[in-house]
């Protein structure tokens, strides 16, 4: 009966380990912070946003040099990038308020860390009424020095993964 009894034990935790590999999401501790990555699951920048907030978090701001170190650091961590070439990656950046003026959504703070990709931000028009004023962090393995972790305006309304971040209070 013991036996039996640590054999269900065992297939419990072995199912709760299958199903923890199998989440397509990642938590992680980093630098003090906490990150989320939503690894294949992606979200128009308004629900990113919404997605982030229900869970006490913020969609990720970049505002300098060690940021920007810390979030590569951390998608390092995930194992994203060892089945992906490419990132393409919601954060907090927006110029929904007025046209080219760049601020962080999560923090109020105006961009002063232009880490753009070249020729970005573009203000694409996607349509009539559309055109892009939401960011991305973009990565791409082939790139080089662009696509390095830059960011890059895109249609608020299409769908991308996002990173969620804690903020010190
Ligand atoms: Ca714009
Ligand atoms: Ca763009």
């Amino acid at each position: 009966m013991v036996k039996l009894q640590t054999a269900f034990l065992l297939l419990v935790l072995t199912v709760l380990e299958l199903s923890a590999q199998g989440s397509d999401t990642t938590f992680g501790i980093f630098r003090q912070k906490e990150y989320y990555f939503s690894n294949s699951f992606k979200l128009n920048w308004f629900k990113a946003v919404e997605y982030c907030r229900a869970r006490g978090m913020f969609l990720l701001s970049v505002r300098n040099p060690e940021e920007r170190e810390a979030i590569i650091e951390y998608l390092e961590g995930t194992g994203y990038l060892k089945t992906h070439k490419t990132l393409h990656a919601w954060i907090s950046a927006n110029d929904l308020g007025e046209e080219g003026e760049f601020h962080w959504a999560s923090t109020g703070e105006r961009m002063s860390y232009l880490n753009w990709s070249e020729t970005e931000p573009n203000d694409f028009k996607i349509d009539e009424c559309t055109r892009e004023d939401c960011a991305i962090l973009e990565y791409w393995s082939e790139g080089g020095a662009n696509y390095n972790y830059t960011f890059n305006d895109r249609s608020c309304m299409r769908e991308f993964l996002f990173f969620c971040e804690t903020l010190p209070a």
